[in-house]
């Protein structure tokens, strides 16, 4: 339905583009950013207008609203590439334990998530308190290593990071791999490049109500950004 609604506006749009070509008409440059608002605010609220135009006494209105405001930006707007838009994103959180940023696998671990297609949307190296540490593996609190896990993890920069992208929740801990690198398969990151399960070098987000449990503990919501990564219409087709 949206494609042919988008094949309808692209026509429409290229009979504008020869009709102004030919009557010299300009479009201002205003149109161009207004065409993008009216487009966005009109994405899947066509139905609406339409249930709208099939009032009586303001069919005319109406019809004249929908040539005068909305047909010249929304050409002006389908003119341009639409927009890459990935499916609804998941996030977890990623850190490189002191271990890892002390061996110097930074690039190695943030490189193995990137390559795969996930986006990074916050990173920040912090020495995290014990009393932090406690916090982020309070449901190990109960384990005999839990103090001293945490007086490992508070012991130095850990690279604190949020990925994004369609199953990074599960996928993040296949691509990390098992919690003891004893039993952790070649090929992910504790099977390569750790042998203890003490200084296994990273942490992974093990659900989704970890994952923004965990999130919410490292960063502060202005610390994540949202933006469109060029990759993403080559990663998920659309
Ligand atoms: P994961 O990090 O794979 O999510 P977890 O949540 O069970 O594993 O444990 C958190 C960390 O605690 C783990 O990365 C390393 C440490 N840990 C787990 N089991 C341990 C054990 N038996 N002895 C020492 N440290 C352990
Ligand atoms: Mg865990």
């Amino acid at each position: 339905m949206n494609s042919r609604l988008f094949s309808a506006a692209a026509r429409t749009t290229r009979a504008f583009a020869a009709a102004a070509a030919s009557k010299s008409i300009n479009v201002l440059p205003e149109a161009r950013s207004v065409a993008g608002a009216v487009a966005t605010s009109c994405r899947g609220r066509f139905s609406s207008l339409a249930a709208l135009g099939s009032y009586g006494e303001h069919q005319n209105a109406y019809r004249q609203w929908i040539s005068g405001a909305l047909m010249l930006p929304a050409a002006v707007y389908m003119l341009q590439d639409p927009p890459a838009q990935a499916a609804e994103l998941e996030r977890t959180f990623i850190a490189i334990k002191p271990d890892g940023v002390q061996r110097g696998l930074i690039s190695e671990i943030v490189s193995r998530f990137e390559r795969k297609g996930y986006k990074l949307v916050a990173i920040k190296l912090v020495v995290p308190s014990k009393d932090f540490a406690e916090k982020h593996y309070y449901d190990l609190k109960e384990r005999p290593f839990f103090n001293g896990l945490c007086e490992f993890l508070s012991s130095g920069p850990v690279l604190a990071m949020v990925w994004e992208g369609e199953g990074v929740i599960k996928y993040g801990r296949k691509l990390i791999g098992a919690t003891d690198p004893q039993k952790s398969e070649p090929g992910t990151i504790r099977g390569d490049l750790a042998i203890i399960v003490g200084r296994n070098i990273i942490h992974g987000s093990d659900g989704p109500e970890t994952a923004k449990d965990e999130i919410n503990l490292w960063f502060k919501p202005e610390e994540l950004i949202n933006y469109t990564h060029n990759s993403e219409k080559w990663l998920y087709g659309k």
